[in-house]
C-alpha cells in the first residue's frame, strides 16, 4: 500500500463521527507516513476551537480558512489527510485533493453517524433543534459530493483494526 502511494496523499473524506481521524491516524502508522488532521491544524493555527471560529466569525470564514489549511497540508507528501466534514464540500478544495493523490469516503449510515457524534457536544453544525434531522439532511446533500471521492469503505461498528485493514486493502 506504501509503495502505491509514492508522494501522493491518502485523503479521508466523509461526514464527522464516520472515522476519519481515529481510522486515518491508524493507517498512518501502517503506512509509516505523517498524519494530519485538518481539523486540529485549523485549531492550532488559529489557536482557537472550532465551536469558537463558528461562534466568532461565522461558517464562511471559518471555510475560507479551512480552504487556506487544506491547501498547505495537501503540499509536502505522503501523507494521510483527515479532512474536516465539510471540506471536500468545497469544489476547489476537491480538486487539490484529488490532484494530491487518493481519495477515500468513510461512508457511514445515520445511526452510526448519530451514535458517535451524539457522545460529543462539540460540533458546532449540529447545535440545532433536532441534530439528527440535521445530520440526516447533511447526508442527504453531501452524499452525492463524497461519492466522487476515488475510493468508497463502509464504515461499521467492526473495531478498528478492521476498518483499518479495509482501508488499506482498498487503496492496493
Ligand atoms: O470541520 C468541522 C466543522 O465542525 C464542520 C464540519 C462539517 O461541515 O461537517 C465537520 C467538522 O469536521
Amino acid at each position: 500500500a506504501r509503495a502505491v502511494l509514492g508522494t501522493r496523499n491518502l485523503v479521508l473524506v466523509g461526514l464527522m463521527g464516520a472515522g476519519k481521524s481515529s481510522i486515518g491516524r491508524l493507517v498512518a502508522n501502517q503506512l509509516g507516513i505523517p498524519f494530519v488532521d485538518t481539523d486540529i491544524e485549523i485549531e492550532r493555527v488559529s489557536r482557537m476551537t472550532i465551536a469558537e471560529l463558528f461562534e466568532a466569525y461565522g461558517e464562511a470564514e471559518f471555510r475560507a480558512l479551512e480552504t487556506r489549511v487544506i491547501k498547505r497540508l495537501l503540499k509536502g507528501g505522503p501523507r494521510v489527510v483527515s479532512t474536516g466534514g465539510g471540506a471536500f464540500i468545497n469544489e476547489r478544495t476537491r480538486r487539490h485533493v484529488k490532484r494530491s493523490g487518493l481519495s477515500v469516503w468513510l461512508k457511514a449510515d445515520l445511526d452510526v453517524l448519530w451514535d458517535r457524534v451524539s457522545k460529543r457536544d462539540t460540533r458546532p453544525l449540529l447545535k440545532t433543534e433536532n441534530p439528527k434531522q440535521t445530520l440526516e439532511n447533511l447526508m442527504n446533500s453531501r452524499y452525492p459530493i463524497y461519492a466522487e471521492a476515488d475510493l468508497t469503505v463502509l464504515s461499521r461498528d467492526v473495531g478498528k483494526d478492521v476498518m483499518v485493514k479495509e482501508v488499506l486493502a482498498a487503496i492496493v
